[in-house]
């Protein structure tokens, strides 16, 4: 790995303040035996750290009071059972913990934060001499979201739940850097970084945080300068050690909108090396036919979808990044010809290769899959424009055999397509389905992964895994403010 120290240097010294709220509930009253439970609601979610306070009631305890106690984002989690999960993800991610308290009264405070709503604690074991009372719970939670410096939101009254809790979603993520999920991964993520970015630009207008994390990717990188796909903030900053060759390109991007909505110039020039990177990494990744070779380019994500093929996603995703790149290039002054002939190059390559005539729709890979994925992409990197990209999202959403987005993530790049080649209202109606779904199933957050027809599948393999308060799934903030309010 290499690390830049300037960078790192640069990324601590942005290190946010946590701002601290408390807030308190009292327990039920009841008397609890073993087996008996308690379910307790902060109203809307938080993220932070717990502390329980029981006391005994009978004689005195003449044994240890053994209790479990489980966080819950969603009352979406609330059927699962913890210890049925067998998913690929790890279940050290379930927000359950088992603890003995030999003295009574006590306070106990949780070491771990947790991200939550509900809390559940159901009495393992006491003895037949006493009995158990929760008393109160205590909660301080963290954010780094001043929500005193929030920007209001000016648009139709009918939009303001949308808009909250898209906006509740971004400032739970946002700690000492921009999380993924306060749940789960708990770290920085450069996919998610790009939307929470779009978001928080419309929102708070937090651009030290989004250059805080763009620093920590800057200044850990793969020995060849490829910049990872997620970083780990503790002990030390460290990057995970893999790429997304999607996720590595986005770095381009997501310093393209930093630089837009701040004016940063500084950073912009000092960031620009490392940018234009990714891109001469991803050239490389490329036959002789301006075609993406998978081989080369290796773990591409671009959505939950298991049986997605990304090819043709990647090459609109590099044609997309590379126009960020020639703007970023040309605010510096620099030549960008090279650039628009590799962009020439690879939008022709994928219009002769990557599309076919009969269904009129990019397909991609050898088994030649027509995903919405693909049509998406292809529209975002400008590949088809106006009526011809219109046509093509028709055509793509009565194709009943194109694979679907499994992720809100996925849903954003559809909406931002509609937008872009001017169906606006069509994109409000997509969105407000889509996100309105999850209103309608009591979202207080919006969720990581959501299909409307199927609310209840999981691409980790149980909901109790999910992360309900997930950053990619902030952005109906971002559209309803960027696209449809009054100044
Ligand atoms: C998930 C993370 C994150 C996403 C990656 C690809 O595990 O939660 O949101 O960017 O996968």
């Amino acid at each position: 790995m290499k690390k830049n120290k300037a960078f790192l240097d640069r990324a601590e010294a942005l290190k946010p303040r946590l701002i601290v709220t408390q807030k308190e509930l009292s327990g039920s009253g009841r008397v609890l035996k073993a087996g008996d439970e308690e379910l307790l609601d902060f109203g809307d979610h938080y993220t932070g750290y717990v502390t329980v306070e029981f006391e005994s009631v009978g004689r005195h305890p003449d044994a240890p009071l053994h209790f479990s106690i489980i966080f819950y984002e969603s009352t979406e989690e609330f059927k699962e059972k913890p210890e049925r999960y067998h998913g690929w993800i790890s279940p050290a991610w379930i927000q359950e913990e088992r603890v003995h308290l030999d003295l009574l009264p006590c306070a106990w405070r949780f070491p771990r934060r947790y991200a939550f709503r509900y809390i559940k604690i159901k009495i393992l074991a006491v003895s037949s001499n006493f009995s158990v009372r929760v008393k109160r719970v205590g909660l301080e939670a963290v954010s780094s979201a001043d929500d005193s410096k929030r920007i209001p939101f000016r648009g139709k009254a009918e939009d303001e739940r949308l808009d909250a809790v898209s906006v509740r979603t971004l400032h739970e993520c946002m700690q000492e850097v921009f999380e993924d999920g306060p749940k789960r991964d708990r770290r920085l993520w450069l996919g998610d970084l790009r939307l929470q970015a779009l978001a928080n630009y419309e929102t708070y207008r937090d651009f030290d945080l989004v250059r805080r994390c763009l620093y920590l990717f800057a200044g850990d990188t793969f020995e060849d300068g490829r910049v990872a796909n997620n970083v780990f903030i503790h002990p030390e900053p460290e990057i995970d050690e893999q790429y997304m060759f999607d996720y590595s390109l986005f770095f381009i991007s997501t310093l393209w909108d930093y630089y837009e909505a701040s004016g940063d110039r500084e950073t912009l020039r000092e960031l620009e090396p490392t940018a234009m990177r990714q891109f001469e990494l991803s050239k490389a990744c490329f036959d002789r036919k301006h075609v993406l070779d998978m081989k080369k380019a290796g773990p591409v994500f671009v959505d939950w979808h298991r049986l997605l093929d990304k090819q043709a996603s990647a090459q609109a995703i590099y044609i997309y990044a590379l126009q960020d790149l020639v703007k970023l290039e040309q605010a510096l002054g620099s030549d960008t010809r090279e650039l628009e002939r590799e962009i020439a190059a690879k939008t022709e390559a994928a219009k002769k290769y990557l599309y076919d005539a009969r269904k009129k729709l990019f397909i991609s890979g050898a088994f030649r899959q027509v995903s919405q994925h693909t049509q998406i992409w292809m529209v975002l990197a400008g590949v088809v424009k106006d009526a011809e990209a219109r046509e093509l999202l028709e055509r793509m959403e009565s194709a009943a055999f194109a694979a679907k987005p499994a992720t809100p993530y996925m849903v954003h790049h559809y909406i931002d397509a509609l937008i872009r080649c001017g169906e606006k209202q069509k994109a409000y109606e997509k969105m407000k389905a889509y996100w309105g779904a999850m209103l309608d199933r009591g979202a207080d957050t919006f969720y990581e992964t959501f299909d409307p027809a199927r609310p209840d599948a999981s691409p980790y393999g149980g909901k109790i895994i999910h992360s309900f308060c997930h950053a990619w799934s902030c952005t109906p903030a971002y559209f309803l403010r960027k696209y449809y309010s009054e100044g």
